[in-house]
């Protein structure tokens, strides 16, 4: 949004939207977010010296256990293409090149490209105010068997340098490049503008990269040089403390706007190393799970681990339904679930040796039965085929959920 007029985009947005189902939902969404800092501010305040003294402890102690978690021997690459829907778009129609052009409908926009940015136009804005903001603009509809065949494209020049590479959408995915920079003695730079060229050459597209010890930071470098771009962070503790030190919390993935309102509302922190200085508050009112993910941005920690640790372990699909012991609808039920477990797995691409069918009678009692099988499947009829045989066992029944 560099070079934008934000007021005049402010003011235009507001205008058009005034009374539509867009801006009631947006002011709907602001005062659950006003409502939630109020009443976090009313907890804060009913925090005693003494318990601030405490947690101030509990943080300190916290601060120092994650930190010697520190891993940086790690080399992690994110890469996320640039203004992704709009690029293929316009590799498929090259007139639109220079031209300002959103890729959506009138009631949304899914993105725009670079052209359009400079106006205000940009992705979940209503193609009416868009349009409003820069008469000029083209609008393209989506079209998702486009975006996945490119996306394919570049997923198999990834693979090349990480066939265990994660991918969290069609445009971007996390690479560790320990092993290729350590096989080939070449840099994080280095690895970074090949990929970059690589993906160039197969795709005819831009992308940017980071480079960092862990796909936290990754993925925030990533968007410093965009488009076309890549930016490493060193692994160094000293660059990655003075990085921290005054990135906006909301660059953090996993810091959305209502985080980011309640962070900065109530506690004043702006910066991710201000979490560090408003630990105790932090300890004192968020979930340990919470709490050290924010100490954790504080001190620039993030995934470090190999995705083959991170593999998937199992799957699953349950229902609930009004209690009934009618067998004959039971099978119907249990062949509806294998079916949609079958499509999840089918998405993944996995398959299964040990099934688990978890059952909850009409009067609340689990009971779970499993079969570990000579083959790996994944198709509906052989889920069913093996469940079916497990319900059996348990007839008659009466049951809410499967
Ligand atoms: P992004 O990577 O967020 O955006 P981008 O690739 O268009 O632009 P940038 O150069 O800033 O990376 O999202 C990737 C694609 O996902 C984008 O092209 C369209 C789609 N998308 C939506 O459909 N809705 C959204 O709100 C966003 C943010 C993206
Ligand atoms: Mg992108």
């Amino acid at each position: 949004m560099d070079g934008v007029d934000k007021e005049k985009v402010q003011r235009v947005v507001y205008e058009m939207s005034k009374g539509s189902k867009y801006f009631e939902n947006e002011e709907r969404k602001e005062a659950l977010i006003r409502q939630k800092i109020e009443h976090m501010r009313a907890r804060a305040a009913k925090l005693s010296a003494s318990d601030l003294s405490h947690y101030q402890k509990v943080a300190d102690k916290r601060i120092l256990e994650l930190d010697s978690t520190r891993d940086l021997s790690r080399i992690w690459l994110h890469v996320d293409m640039d203004a992704f829907y709009a690029a293929v778009e316009t590799l498929s129609n090259p007139s639109l090149k220079g031209k300002p052009m959103a890729v959506g409908s009138m009631s949304m926009i899914s993105t725009a490209n670079y052209e359009a940015r400079k106006f205000g136009v940009r992705a979940a804005m209503p193609g009416f105010i868009a349009h409003k903001l820069c008469p000029d603009l083209i609008f393209v509809p989506t079209d998702f068997k486009k975006y996945t065949y490119y996306s394919d494209l570049t997923r198999k020049v990834f693979w090349d340098y990480d066939p265990n590479f994660m991918s969290a959408s069609l445009d971007e995915a996390y690479l560790d490049m320990t092993k290729v920079c350590e096989e080939r003695s070449i840099t994080g730079a280095e690895i970074a503008e090949e990929l970059r060229s690589r993906v160039h050459e197969e795709t005819g597209l831009t992308c940017s990269v980071g480079v960092a010890p862990n796909r936290l930071l990754a993925k925030v470098c990533s968007d410093i040089n965009k488009p076309n771009g890549q930016f490493v962070l060193p692994n160094d503790r000293m660059a990655v403390i003075t990085f921290i030190s005054s990135l906006p919390i909301r660059k953090i993935g996993g810091i959305g706007k209502v985080t980011e309102n309640i962070l900065k509302g109530v506690f004043g922190i702006n910066t991710c190393e201000e979490m560090l200085q408003k630990g105790s508050f932090l300890c004192a009112l968020f979930s340990h799970s919470s709490s050290d993910f924010f100490l954790s941005v504080g001190l620039g920690l993030g995934g470090t681990d190999t995705p083959e640790a991170r593999f998937r372990k199992s799957i699953s699909s349950e229902r609930t339904f009004s209690a009934t012991e009618d067998a004959a609808l039971l099978y119907q039920k249990l062949a509806d679930i294998a079916q949609m477990l079958s499509a999840d797995m089918q998405k993944e691409g996995l398959s299964g040796r040990t099934l688990t069918l978890k059952l909850k009678t009409a009067s609340f009692e689990v009971r779970t039965r499993a079969v570990t099988l000579q083959k790996y499947i994944s198709s509906s009829d052989d889920i069913l085929k093996h469940a079916s045989n497990l319900l059996k066992a348990e007839l008659p029944i009466s049951l809410r959920l499967i």
